[in-house]
């Protein structure tokens, strides 16, 4: 029998991005983000856009979020007691650059950052920074169309050297986007790519606005070498495993092809330096014509990053029909899987699926994982007892470390695991508090009221353990 362990400086910690969380969004010279004009939505009321400024008559959950902002001690402290070795946060782009393509950065939004980041150095936490996290300045989005824009470039990269400057030493990893594949979903047209129109929808948009985010990460990957060797950069993608709906091989082949597409096209481009021949293929195929300047193919070679991050929440089936049940998921909607059950959002939960993906990412890339996001949104309720018992979270949880136990027996070279939201926050997709991701309570809730007061739920203790164990203990005491 195998002893199944994880490595022994296994980095474990949470995950959150200051759009959903940090509120004072018109606080310390912060200007706009796309999230600012984004309203409360919930499973079956989309979120609206209200280009092109906030509407006093509406309610926009991400201004005050949780409000990281006042609370970042607490919050701090708490996550310190937990244990956690590691932390994902997002800089806020519009708390240092509040339009976006000003010259000089906000110096009172550093310092924010600042005291953050010597917070968690204080008491071990190594920093993971997302530096772009669903977050463009609401002006990149008015004055230029967002990332279909070259100029967003230059933009990007004067935001990425001052925090890369800045927190020189203090800081060694960094995510250049979050989940830059959503791209090829049109729900990535808003969120990654701050693009608001509605005909940027469109396939050529979005490939064009993650060519130059492609660009954007290798020229920052390069730059963050230079400042410091040390640094070590990582990309993040949202992965996504459509399992084949049938054994049939136009379903095999579809299902291979959906993972190219999804999963590939990006993760092949920062990890390997250039787009694969599918890619080739598909833009040929849907008419998507990449403006590429002379010199992008060389950037993207001398850009490849170091690490692999991934999100992973849930799994489904495709098929080269479409009939049967569709199932929703983070930012895909395909078949629904009879052998998986789903989260009261309807996300199809699948631990073993977790090992699946982290063998295939290993094996293409050979490079360091980390799981940057993983983690049940589920309504939790504050018992009599004054407790929150939240025993399926626990239970999603330990299930899906207990498979990245055996992907690390497997082999996989995975370094760490971020779980996701690990206080209370907004959800990106909904807008909506309810649906809650925490191992810690926030007292907020969707129609704006709450203390925002801090509680450990259940699932705090047990993380707590997990980590005091390095993974050996999971609270099932028949393994
Ligand atoms: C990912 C995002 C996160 C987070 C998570 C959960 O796509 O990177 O920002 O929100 O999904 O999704 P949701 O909040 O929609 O439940």
């Amino acid at each position: 029998m195998i002893k199944k362990k994880m490595p022994e400086h296994f980095l474990w910690g949470g995950a959150t991005a200051a759009n959903q969380y940090e509120g004072g969004w018109n606080e310390g010279g912060r200007g706009p983000s796309i999230a600012d004009i984004l309203t409360g939505g919930s499973v079956d009321k989309e979120r609206r856009l209200t280009v092109p400024a906030p509407l006093d008559t509406e309610f926009y959950p991400n201004h005050e979020a949780t409000d990281f902002y006042h609370h970042w001690k607490e919050d701090i402290a708490l996550f310190a007691e937990m244990g956690f070795k590691i932390y994902r946060m997002s800089v806020s782009w519009s708390r240092i650059f509040p339009k976006g393509d000003e010259e000089e950065p906000n110096e009172e939004g550093l310092r924010f950052y600042d005291q953050v980041i010597a917070e968690l150095l204080r008491y071990g936490i190594e920093p993971l920074i997302t530096i772009s996290h669903y977050e463009n300045p609401l002006h990149l989005s008015l004055e230029y169309g967002g990332w279909k824009n070259r100029k967003l470039i230059d933009f990007y990269l004067r935001f990425a050297k001052v925090l890369l400057k800045r927190y020189r030493g203090k800081v060694k990893y960094w995510l250049t986007f979050n989940e830059i594949n959503m791209l090829t979903d049109p729900f990535g047209a808003v969120f990654c790519a701050g693009m608001l129109d509605q005909e940027d929808e469109c396939e050529q948009s979005r490939y064009q606005a993650m060519h130059h985010q492609l660009v954007a990460s290798a020229l920052t990957v390069k730059l963050a070498h230079e400042i410091d060797p040390e640094n070590q950069m990582g990309c993040m993608l949202a992965y996504h495993n459509g399992y084949p709906y049938t054994c049939h091989p136009k379903d095999i082949l579809y299902a291979q092809q959906y993972g190219q597409i999804h999963n590939s096209i990006a993760g092949d481009v920062h990890a390997r330096g250039s787009y694969p021949g599918f890619a080739w293929r598909y833009f040929k195929e849907h008419d998507i014509e990449l403006r590429m300047e002379p010199e992008d193919a060389e950037i993207l070679k001398a850009g490849t990053v170091d690490f692999i991050s991934i999100s992973y929440y849930s799994s489904s089936c495709v098929s080269v029909t479409t009939e049967g049940v569709t199932t929703a998921g983070n930012g895909v909607s395909n078949l629904k899987n009879p052998y998986l059950e789903s989260s009261a959002w309807g996300w199809q939960i699948d631990a073993e699926g977790l090992r699946y993906v982290l063998n295939q990412i290993y094996d293409r890339y050979q490079k360091p994982i980390m799981i940057v996001e993983n983690g049940l949104g589920a309504v939790d309720q504050v018992s009599e007892d004054g407790a929150i018992h939240d025993d399926y979270r626990i239970e999603y949880m330990r299930k899906h470390v207990e498979q990245m136990k055996e992907a690390v027996c497997d082999g996989v070279d995975l370094i760490g695991y971020t779980c996701w939201g690990c206080t209370d926050l907004v959800s990106a997709s909904t807008g909506e508090v309810k649906k809650r991701y925490g191992l810690i309570y926030v007292n907020k809730h969707d129609d704006g009221t709450g203390d925002l007061s801090r509680m450990r739920k259940d699932s705090f203790y047990w993380y707590q353990k997990v980590i005091q164990s390095n993974g050996e203990w999971l609270g099932d005491e028949t393994k």
